[in-house]
């Protein structure tokens, strides 16, 4: 352990946030169908699995187109899409309501584990 972290560590523990993040681990994504920067068929679903069990009230995602071709980086448009949880507590099922057209697609999604505190990240991949 690094003498950086071990003073975090005591900066923490006396201001009494040493609950958060110890005791209960973040979720973390762990891996993502389509993969991160994955050119893909389109998907019929996208699949996110992470560390932790998710509470899937307070999880969610939305799913943004980006890029369509012969228009890079446009303004992200947002895909109507059904967020919900799957058979595996650590996953969240991403379900487009129509099939996914050519482009760039930025999943941003929001996990909440059981220690209640939101983490966020988001999830690039191509279209063919
Ligand atoms: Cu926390």
């Amino acid at each position: 352990m690094s003498l950086i972290k071990k003073a975090v560590i005591a900066v923490a523990l006396s201001t009494g946030l040493i609950a958060c993040g110890l005791a209960q681990a973040h979720p973390k994504l762990l891996s993502s169908t389509p993969a991160e920067g994955a050119d893909a068929t389109a998907p019929a679903k996208i699949e996110l699995h992470f560390s932790e069990n998710l509470m899937t009230k307070f999880s969610g995602a939305k799913l943004l187109m980006t890029e369509m071709p012969g228009m890079a980086a446009h303004s992200p448009m947002p895909m109507p899409a059904k967020v919900s949880g799957s058979d595996d507590p650590k996953t969240m099922v991403i379900t487009p309501n129509t099939p996914l057209t050519a482009g760039t697609y930025q999943v941003q999604w929001r996990a909440v584990s059981s220690d209640t505190h939101p983490i966020t990240g988001n999830v690039t991949f191509k279209v063919k």
